[in-house]
């Protein structure tokens, strides 16, 4: 009974979010490239001149910001997320984190796959683009240019919505 409620919901959820009133555009953009969909992009905002210290804002190399997304594989061969650019920032890295003696620390990936059939998500305390020396300041409602290149599907370049990250989460 409460999965069928929890069904019906959902289902009424995807009903409002594809209905002609969610009239603005850039929420119900779809991209692609090869067998792979890009969703929901965004950029956590940040500020040269207002460093933090919440994790990954100091950097030897200036203030740094991160890119979440999920990358949505609807074919039955996998795929790699091999790198990613920005004019933004001076270098764009892959990224994931792990707990270490209780603290949590980032380190770089050589490529993030993307399961057959699956997904992959670029996520908050996981793994993200990491955008390394920032050129501006990043403000919320901004759009940060991205480019993707995975090993199969080849390279897709898309605007990423800049967005305030939630206070305290990883
Ligand atoms: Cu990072």
């Amino acid at each position: 009974m409460f999965k069928r409620i929890l069904a019906l919901s959902v289902l009424l959820g995807l009903l409002a979010a594809c209905a002609p009133a969610a009239s603005d555009s850039h929420s119900h953009e779809h991209i692609k490239v090869g067998n792979l969909e890009i969703q929901d992009p965004w950029v956590r905002a940040a500020s040269l001149s207002n460093v933090t210290p919440e994790m990954g804002d100091t950097h030897m190399s200036g203030v740094n910001s991160a890119a979440y997304l999920t990358i949505v594989n609807n074919s039955s061969e996998a795929d790699q997320l091999v790198s990613a650019a920005s004019d933004v920032a001076k270098a764009v890295e892959l990224h994931n984190v792990k707990m270490e003696n209780d603290v949590m620390k980032m380190f770089q990936v050589p490529a993030i796959d993307v399961p057959a059939n699956g997904k992959a998500e670029l996520k908050r305390g996981g793994f993200h683009i990491m955008l390394i020396g920032l050129k501006r300041d990043l403000k919320v409602g901004e759009k940060v240019t991205l480019t993707l290149n995975f090993q199969k599907a080849g390279s897709v370049t898309f605007d990423a919505e800049v967005r305030e990250a939630p206070m305290h989460s990883p």
